[in-house]
């Protein structure tokens, strides 16, 4: 079964005014769906390589795989992370774990937008959940696959990709990803983090 591009869990416009309509329908029609694409294709050659016993094929074919299943993964996340009812701050158990790894909701904010802002080029800020050191760590991803860490589980993602914003925000980066947090989905985040530490 191919990856499929998932349907936005809202309308296109329903998170206007800070992302707008025309935004909307080229990030998720156009960009996520290229991801999609690739990805399903990468992994189409990479069987094929796999059965004529190209080995030495695959290897280029992974720097494609590792880039377009981080997009598609990333932007499925993304929308979610996402609501019209969104903002304001996380309660509960997330609440008690930022207090924890960052003293405050203010403090993890302004860590998470000076990462996000300071993005070299096209990426994401992201907020992870570290198993090993059983805590919740603040992260850059350039394009969408480099600078992990493995094993941690992403959360909470914001895309910072000129793609993302450009057409409302141009040069503005800062005010759109500011912006972010009048639509955060904090139930949305909240279950991933339950679900990422089981
Ligand atoms: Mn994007």
């Amino acid at each position: 079964m191919p990856h499929q591009l998932p349907d936005l869990p809202y309308a296109y416009d329903a998170l206007e005014p800070f992302l707008n309509e025309e935004t909307m329908r080229l990030h998720h029609d156009k960009h996520h769906a290229g991801y999609v694409h690739g990805l399903n294709e990468a992994e189409e050659k990479i069987k094929a390589a796999q059965q004529s016993g190209d080995f030495a094929a695959i290897r280029g074919l992974c720097d494609a795989l590792a880039f377009n299943y981080s997009g598609h993964l990333f932007h499925t996340l993304f929308w979610n992370n996402m609501s019209p009812d969104g903002g304001g701050e996380p309660e509960g158990e997330l609440a008690a774990q930022i207090n924890k790894d960052f003293g405050s909701f203010a403090t993890f904010k302004a860590r998470f937008l000076a990462a996000t802002n300071s993005v070299q080029g096209s990426g994401w800020g992201v907020v992870a959940w570290q198993p090993l050191g059983a805590q919740l760590v603040i992260l850059q991803a350039e394009k969408h696959q480099n600078l992990a860490q493995w094993g941690v589980t992403p959360l909470l993602v914001l895309d910072v990709w000129e793609h993302a914003y450009y057409l409302q925000y141009q040069n503005r980066r800062p005010e759109f990803t500011e912006g972010f947090f009048t639509v955060t989905n904090w139930e949305d985040v909240a279950a991933c983090f339950a679900s990422a530490r089981k």
